[in-house]
This record gives structure tokens, C-alpha cells and sequence, in this order.
């Protein structure tokens, strides 16, 4: 994903699906033929709005500036018996995860979760009937036609939960982009302080076996963030879906045991449900220790932990044939 495209999660915008086109009012005029029978043609159908899965999206920046989206109206019925052409659909792409909501009515319209998953966000009208579809045994030239029947207009609002199969959870600087970098070649910004990375990055291994594990980047998270501390929880929801996490600890730190506890606890305020993935604990950062430090080794902890370095690539192998093996 390219850093110069800002990042947008929500977004609030108007869909119009395409009005019906109107019936006709005709009669056939021809040589020789002195009174001609009706002969007027239906409107054609008002085009949809659609939404479609794109894997290649990942924002909803396009939407920041193109705030209405209007599918095509249904063409008039024509004499002759001619029927008006239906309005073409809007196809709209929008990145894997968009969640699509109601704004009036605050209720979910529908997700998108798959490449080319459609979903139409707002109907087009029917066309209305010409005057030929009137004309019975008693009246065999009626001068009423219908009106197209207007199109659905909707205030929608669209959600971004990123979809991947592996959220990085860790503080501030404890090398989370940088782990990223180095089992995707993704190019996260990295800097040596807290808050560098200020919305979700997303990286891809692509495995022998031609498995893409698609993985997600987080901004830190600190004690109390539930509360609103830092960047606060926000971002949670982009690793909500992901199926398995890594709990980054910087090595060098005081209390890896207390850093493991705030980030477990962290979680559990933003969703319990979070809790009942699988986990890896990693440790980030041995090249700076000479020797592992015993409370790190020592840990009281049920997952499975990994000492690595991201910056040097130390046992990054290790960690990936790991999550090789929870995607099979
Ligand atoms: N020595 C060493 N430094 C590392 C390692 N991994 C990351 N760093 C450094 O730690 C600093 C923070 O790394 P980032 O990858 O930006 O950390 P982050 O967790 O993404 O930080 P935020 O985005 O601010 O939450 C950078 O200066 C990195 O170069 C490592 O394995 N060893
Ligand atoms: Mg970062």
C-alpha cells in the first residue's frame, strides 16, 4: 500500500439509484391506416448503485471527494412500440471489509467481504408503462400512460474494517513496523519514537504455495488506552477480524511481564472476544541484549514465544514457517 494515500475509515455519502424512464403516449400513424392502434412503448428501468469487492483498495479516500453517487436514469418509451433503454448501474468499487450502514435509519445495509461481491446499496425505479399496455376490448385507444417510478435515494454511511489474517499488537516503538517490514517487505514508516505510525499498515507473505497471509500493522497501544490514553483503541477494529496475533514486547524493557499484562488487558476492554484468537508472544530486539534476560525467558505465560530481531532478521524464518503453519 502506498504511504502517500491518507487513510480513511468513514465516511457518510448520498447513493441515487437511476429514476425509470416514462411510459409513451402514441398511437401508429401509418399510410392507408386511418386510425392506428396505441402503440406506446415503456420507460426503461432506473440504473442501481452497486458497491463491488476490490482487493486492491484499501481506503475510502475516493470517497472523501465524490460525497454523491447517482446511477443513470431509464430513457422514455418511444411510439412504435419502442421501450426506452434501462439506465445503466453505478459499479462502484470499495475495499474487502466495508461495512455499509443506514445513516437515517442506523441500520447495517450489508458488507463486503469478498473480491467482486456485489451488493446494490439502492434500486433503480421501474419504468412506467406506455400507453399500448392500456388498451383493452372497451377501450382500445387509452391516452394514459405511467410515470417512471422513482429511483431509491439513500444517506449511507461506509465503515472500513480492514480484512487480514494477522494483526501486530505491541507499545509505542517496540518494533511492530519494523516486523512488518521484515516478513512482508511492506515499507511502513519507522522511526526511533512512540506514534510513528498513525493508521493501519498492511503487508502480504505470499507462501510457496501461492497463499497470500495478508498482515496488519497497528498503531501502538499504551496502558489506559481504553480510556482514551494515546491513540486510544480506534484502531482495534482493523484487527478485529484478523485470526491470529502476535504480541510484540520490546526486550529491552523494564517489565515485559507488566507489557504483556496491559496489552492482554488493553484487548479485553476494547472486545473479549479478541482473547479467543491465537496468539504467539514475540520478543523484539535481541541484538540489543547480549544474552536473553531471565525474566523474559521466564515468563508465566501460555503462548508460544519467539526471540527475534526484526531489524536484523534474526529468527524471522522461524516466526514465518510458525504462521505458515497456523494458515494451513
Ligand atoms: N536494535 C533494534 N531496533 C529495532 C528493532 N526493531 C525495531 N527497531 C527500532 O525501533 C524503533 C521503532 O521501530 P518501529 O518499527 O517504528 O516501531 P513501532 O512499534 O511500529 O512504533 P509505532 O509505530 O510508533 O507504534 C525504530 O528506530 C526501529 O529501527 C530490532 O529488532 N532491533
Ligand atoms: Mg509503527
Amino acid at each position: 500500500m502506498d504511504k502517500k494515500v491518507p487513510f480513511i475509515d468513514r465516511v457518510k455519502i448520498k447513493v441515487k439509484a437511476g429514476d425509470g424512464g416514462d411510459g409513451c403516449i402514441s398511437f401508429r400513424r401509418e399510410k392507408y391506416v386511418p386510425r392506428g392502434g396505441p402503440d406506446g412503448g415503456d420507460g426503461g428501468k432506473g440504473g442501481d448503485v452497486v458497491f463491488y469487492g476490490d482487493p486492491n483498495l484499501w481506503t475510502l479516500l475516493d470517497f472523501k471527494y465524490k460525497r454523491v453517487l447517482k446511477a443513470e436514469n431509464g430513457k422514455q418509451g418511444k411510439g412504435k412500440n419502442m421501450t426506452g433503454r434501462d439506465g445503466k448501474d453505478l459499479l462502484i468499487p470499495v475495499p474487502l471489509g466495508t461495512i455499509i450502514w443506514d445513516a437515517d435509519k442506523d441500520e447495517k445495509i450489508g458488507e463486503i467481504l469478498k473480491e467482486r461481491e456485489r451488493l446494490i446499496v439502492a434500486k433503480g425505479g421501474k419504468g412506467g408503462r406506455g400507453n399500448k399496455s392500456f388498451a383493452t376490448s372497451l377501450n382500445r385507444a387509452p391516452r394514459i400512460r405511467e410515470e417512471g417510478e422513482k429511483g431509491e435515494q439513500r444517506n449511507i454511511i461506509l465503515e472500513l474494517k480492514l480484512l487480514s489474517d494477522i494483526g501486530i499488537i505491541g507499545f509505542p516503538n517496540s518494533g511492530k513496523s519494523t516486523l512488518l517490514k521484515s516478513l512482508t517487505g511492506a515499507h511502513p514508516e519507522i522511526a526511533p519514537y512512540p506514534f510513528t505510525t498513525l493508521t493501519p499498515n498492511l503487508g502480504v507473505i505470499r507462501t510457496d504455495e501461492f497463499r497470500r497471509i495478508s498482515i496488519c500493522d497497528i498503531p501502538g497501544i499504551i496502558k489506559d488506552a481504553h480510556r482514551g490514553k494515546g491513540l486510544g483503541l480506534k484502531f482495534l477494529r482493523h484487527v478485529e477480524r484478523c485470526n491470529f496475533f502476535i504480541i510484540l514486547l520490546d526486550i529491552t524493557s523494564e517489565e515485559p511481564l507488566n507489557d504483556y499484562e496491559v496489552l492482554i488487558s488493553e484487548l479485553r476492554e476494547y472486545n473479549p472476544e479478541l482473547l479467543h484468537k491465537k496468539r504467539i508472544v514475540v520478543f523484539n530486539k535481541i541484538d540489543l541484549v547480549g544474552e536473553i534476560p531471565f525474566k523474559a525467558r521466564n515468563l508465566k505465560i501460555k503462548e508460544k514465544v519467539f526471540f527475534i530481531s526484526a531489524l536484523k532478521g534474526t529468527n524471522i524464518e522461524e516466526l514465518k514457517g510458525e504462521i505458515g503453519k497456523w494458515i494451513k
